[in-house]
């Protein structure tokens, strides 16, 4: 008998590390119950599921929590083998993979966020700051996937098109919100394949929309104080 299957999802729709095991369950087809969660107002699932940081994405599969949306993403790699593979077979290309991905991870936020919390020539330094961060991943991508990612070489998606592209696509909406006009012809490799992302089926149906996104920006940083909601 077929042992039954129950995946949950602890998410908040505007979190992009929520919208990367979304975008990495539907890939694969895996069928899955979605629990929004009011991170002001956080429930006692989430707290017992994820007591140590308290913060979504928590995946829950068969009684047990996962956490930590990277480590999510590997879980069901490995969980779901007969289903598109998000990490490449060789264990080179999959370490090149997953240090792009950390490196993302850890400068994309913290450098835009830079950008929201300044002004004047502490954006400005904030925005080359940025647009360095970008240019390092961008050559280090191209060096060390010369046929591209999964996307580029095969329109499919794999680890780090689902990393870049659920953070990364929602660019226009962080730089409306901000009311900065980013050079993006200075990191032109990198913006073509966020462009080519955001025209992929599984993310226009998975990304947040960009007017709800920049309400809920605004509000967040305080960027509008006549918002309504
Ligand atoms: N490193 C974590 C980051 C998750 C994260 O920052 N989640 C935010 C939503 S975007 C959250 O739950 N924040 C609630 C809080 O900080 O109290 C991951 O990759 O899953």
């Amino acid at each position: 008998m077929e042992k039954k299957c129950e995946v949950k999802l602890l998410r908040s729709w505007f979190s992009s590390y929520c919208t990367r095991v979304e975008l990495a369950l539907k890939l694969k087809g895996i069928p899955y119950e979605s629990i929004e969660e009011d991170l002001r107002n956080k429930s006692d699932l989430l707290i017992k599921h994820n007591s140590v940081h308290k913060k979504v994405p928590v995946l829950l599969h068969n009684g047990k929590s996962i956490s930590e949306s990277l480590i999510i993403l590997e879980y069901i790699d490995e969980c779901w083998k007969n289903t598109p593979k998000l990490l490449p077979d060789d264990p080179d290309e999959r370490a090149k993979v997953r240090f792009w991905a950390n490196y993302y991870d850890q400068k994309y936020m913290a450098s835009m966020i830079k950008i929201l919390v300044s002004s004047g020539t502490e954006r400005e330094e904030a925005m080359e700051e940025f647009y360095v961060m970008l240019k390092v991943f961008e050559q280090g991508i191209s060096r060390d996937f010369p046929q591209g990612t999964p996307f580029c070489s095969r329109n499919s998606l794999g680890f780090l098109d689902i990393v870049v592209g659920s953070t990364g696509c929602n660019y226009r909406a962080f730089f409306e919100a901000l009311g900065v006009d980013y050079p993006m012809e200075k990191n032109q490799k990198y913006f073509a394949w966020i462009n080519g992302l955001r025209e992929c089926r599984l993310m226009e149906d998975t990304l947040p929309s960009h007017d709800k996104l920049l309400a809920k920006l605004k509000e967040k940083f305080n960027l509008n104080p006549n918002l309504d909601s």
